[in-house]
């Protein structure tokens, strides 16, 4: 605001939600030019003037003799680092060997590149296309070390733990008969086709007078509000009318568990009633649909995953 001001003549110079009006001196062509601006806060103030090319870069140079500095709507975007330094720093916190090359490539000048080449395209579809999928890489981006949060939730006892237990592998949530016995959030951080998710188990929804299970509910109501993906485990031995209401989001995969318990003769309709995108069936006990399901989770967390060498924006 101090850079500003001295070379402002208007409205008076304050923070406020309003436009404020005025003239900015532009020092080098000695001449002034109407601005509007806008201070949301005393370090970041918005500029506006006219587009042309002249006098936002008088403007521009006006500030820096007056002791602004200069930097890229990238460096902007990321706190002051380019992607180059970005990469470098989150390298050491890579936690496999596909998002390290995916950073080392950032680190070699992916993006950069890819920026270069679509400011050359003239053709303004393709150039749509190359964006929409920068876009889609963004969201990558964010998970090559902070890994993509799964949630398993769904009734008591309809097998979340069992299943997040055949999902890792190894016995780390405790699998009991009386419903309600995991009452705090579990998670575990592994890798599905090179990208890091952490498993969240949680506490399962059903009327409870217990404190401690209530707050392990609440838990898992905060941890499904923060879920990249939810695994909505469905008991196949109980009737659709006991089952509590699948939450209406978007990011849910159907799991329909204890296909091993229906029978062999019934259990062909449910495979065909359930192979679609949204619906698995599975038998955490077995292993049985165990595979496909974890394909399913990394296709919907990571429909196109970049190629060698392609920009992830970071
Ligand atoms: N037969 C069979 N039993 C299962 C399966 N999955 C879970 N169970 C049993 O169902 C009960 C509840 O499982 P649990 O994982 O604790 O359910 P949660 O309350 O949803 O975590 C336990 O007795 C499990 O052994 C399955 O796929 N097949
Ligand atoms: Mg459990």
């Amino acid at each position: 605001m101090t850079i500003l001001k001295r070379h402002w003549a208007g409205q008076e110079l304050r923070v406020t939600d309003q436009p404020l009006f005025g003239r900015f001196r532009l020092e080098i062509l000695g001449q002034y030019e109407e601005i509007v601006v806008h201070i949301s806060n005393r370090n970041e103030i918005e500029i506006h003037s006219h587009g042309g090319e002249m006098v936002v870069s008088a403007i521009e140079s006006t500030l820096i003799q007056s002791g602004a500095c200069s930097v890229s709507w990238q460096e902007f975007f990321c706190g002051g680092e380019t992607q180059r330094e970005l990469a470098l720093r989150l390298l050491p916190f890579a936690p496999t060997e596909y998002t390290t090359q995916i950073l080392l490539d950032q680190y070699n000048g992916a993006l950069d590149r890819e920026y270069a080449e679509i400011e050359k395209l003239k053709n303004e579809t393709l150039k749509q296309q190359r964006f929409n999928r920068l876009k889609e890489n963004a969201k990558i981006g964010k998970h090559l070390v902070n890994p993509f949060r799964v949630v398993l939730a769904g009734a008591s006892n309809a097998g979340k733990s069992s299943l997040f237990n055949t999902i890792l592998g190894f016995q780390r949530s405790i699998v009991n008969v009386i419903a309600g016995t995991t009452r705090d959030v579990v998670s575990y951080q592994t890798a599905l086709d090179g990208f890091p998710v952490t498993f969240y188990d949680t506490a399962g929804f059903r009327e409870t007078q217990l404190e401690l299970e209530l707050q392990g509910i609440e838990r898992s109501r905060q941890s499904i509000a923060h879920a990249d993906l939810l695994v909505w485990v469905i008991d196949l031995t109980v009737p659709e009318t006991e089952q509590p209401l699948v939450p209406n989001i978007k990011n849910i995969v159907l799991c329909y568990n204890k296909i091993d318990l229906i029978d062999s003769n019934n259990s062909g309709n449910w495979e065909k009633q359930n192979v679609s995108e949204k619906r698995i069936t599975v038998s955490a006990a077995t292993g049985q649909g165990i595979e496909t399901l974890l394909e399913q989770i990394i296709r919907r967390l990571v429909p196109n995953p970049p190629k060698l060498l392609e920009a992830v924006p970071l």
